[in-house]
C-alpha cells in the first residue's frame, strides 16, 4: 500500500485491457495516469468522492449519475480499479468500424444512457425518475409545470405496454432515430 512503483501498469494487463476495451496501449497508460492522479489514497481504486474531484464531472448536473454509473453492475462495492474503470469509458468510446468491440456498441450506449435515468434500478425509467433526471439537467431554467409535461408526454409516447413506466426495449425504441452512436461518444484524448 502507498508504494507508487508497485502500481504500475505491466504489459500483458495493457495487452488484455486493450483487448477488452479496444483503446490502443498509448491510450490506456494516459488514462492510467490520470485514473492514478485521482487516486489519492494510492490504494489502486477510486472512490466516489475520487470521481467528484474531476472537475468536468464535478460541475455536470448529470456528474453524480455519470459517476454512480461506474459503482454498478461491474462492482458490488464502493470502489472501482482501473479495468472496472477502463470498462466503463469503453462504453463512450467513439465507435469505428474498423475496430469494433462490444462495449462501445449502440446497445451497450443505450444501456448506459438508460440506467442514468433509472435511479432505483428496477430496470424501469418511471414519470419520476424522469423528472429527477430532468431537473439534474435544466436546472430552474423552466417551470416545474413545463418539466412535468416533458415527463408525461415523454412516458406516453414510449410507453409501448401501458403501464405508466419506460423498459429498456421501450427506451431503445423511443431512441430508434436518435444517433446514439454520436451523442454517447466522448473523446476523452485529443
Ligand atoms: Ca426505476
Amino acid at each position: 500500500m502507498g508504494n507508487r512503483s508497485s502500481l504500475l501498469l505491466r504489459e500483458e494487463e495493457i495487452a488484455e485491457i486493450q483487448a477488452e476495451t479496444g483503446f490502443t496501449p498509448n491510450q490506456i497508460e494516459r488514462l492510467y495516469s490520470r485514473f492514478t492522479f485521482l487516486d489519492r489514497g494510492d490504494c489502486g481504486t477510486l472512490s466516489r468522492a475520487d470521481f467528484l474531484r474531476i472537475p468536468e464531472l464535478a460541475i455536470n448536473p448529470l456528474g453524480e449519475r455519470i459517476v454512480q454509473a461506474f459503482f454498478k453492475d461491474e462492482t458490488a462495492g464502493d470502489r472501482v480499479n482501473f479495468r472496472q474503470f477502463m470498462a466503463v469509458l469503453a462504453c463512450f468510446r467513439p465507435i469505428k468500424h474498423t475496430t469494433d468491440n462490444p462495449l462501445n456498441s449502440r446497445e451497450n450506449k443505450l444501456k448506459f444512457a438508460f440506467k442514468m435515468y433509472d435511479l432505483d434500478n428496477d430496470d424501469m425509467i418511471s414519470r419520476d425518475e424522469l423528472l429527477a433526471v430532468l431537473h439534474m439537467m435544466v436546472g430552474a431554467n423552466i417551470s416545474e409545470e413545463q418539466l412535468t409535461s416533458i415527463a408525461e408526454r415523454t412516458i406516453l409516447e414510449a410507453d409501448i405496454s401501458g403501464n405508466q413506466k419506460i423498459s429498456f426495449e421501450e427506451f431503445c425504441k423511443a431512441l430508434e432515430r436518435t444517433d446514439v452512436e454520436q451523442k454517447m461518444s466522448i473523446r476523452f484524448l485529443n
